[in-house]
């Protein structure tokens, strides 16, 4: 099959470059109680940090940006571990076609199951510590994981087929290697939806975008 991806390797752009950016969260983040942790107690704790609204001095973590038209990285491995009763990362990117590997770092049961919309991309009960699985990313789109055993655990996996990144606790992001071009950026964030923006990269240089949530 023909791809926007393909045809760019095969081009090879002469040039290319790096698109910035930071995001934002605009007004008073809200102040997240912890999770009531309900079961296994003992291996999990009595409550666990909620992880779906990171906020530090109004820079925005966990938020995926990703841009079409342009080819990604290539297919590698992906890991989502489990620490704790937490899923770690709790949002990653990953090139489509890419393996996720799935490790158990906790002695209880786990059940990890990742729902594309509402279809199941992988199911998995992970009894032991050290557990290994594994499951092929062959579909674009963000996967939501779920523990089926601890309702609480949430992990997010965006699967892009073009270049795309995370913003880290300081709200930064990098799109790299991208050839000159007007391009649309999508920002995403589990709780606070979808934001767009343009973005030129110029044949010589890097280019930039920011993004404001909230407020
Ligand atoms: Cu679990």
């Amino acid at each position: 099959m023909v791809t926007l991806a393909s045809l760019g390797a095969v081009a090879g752009p002469a040039v290319a470059g790096d698109i910035h950016g930071t995001v934002r969260f605009n007004g008073p983040a809200e102040r997240l109680a912890p999770l009531t942790v309900t079961k296994d107690n003992g291996a999990c704790g009595a409550a666990l940090p909620d992880e779906s609204l990171l906020v530090v001095s109004g820079d925005l973590a966990n938020v995926v940006v990703t841009l079409l038209g342009a080819p990604g990285a290539a297919p590698g491995k992906v890991t989502l571990d489990q620490q704790g009763c937490r899923f770690v990362p709790h949002v990653q990117v990953a090139a489509l076609g890419s393996t996720l590997e799935i490790l158990n770092s906790d002695a209880v049961l786990h059940g990890v199951h990742g729902w594309l919309g509402r279809s199941t991309r992988f199911n998995i009960p992970m009894p032991a510590k050290a557990a290994r699985a594994s499951a092929k990313l062959d579909r674009v789109g963000v996967i939501q994981v779920r523990c089926d055993v601890h309702g609480w655990m949430r992990a997010y996996l965006v699967v892009a087929d073009g270049p795309a990144a995370v913003s880290g606790p300081d709200g930064a992001f990098t799109l790299r290697d991208v050839p000159p071009g007007r391009y649309t950026l999508t920002a995403w964030h589990e709780r606070l939806g979808e934001k767009t923006a343009q973005v030129t990269v110029p044949a010589q240089g890097a280019a930039r975008a920011d993004f404001t949530f909230g407020g």
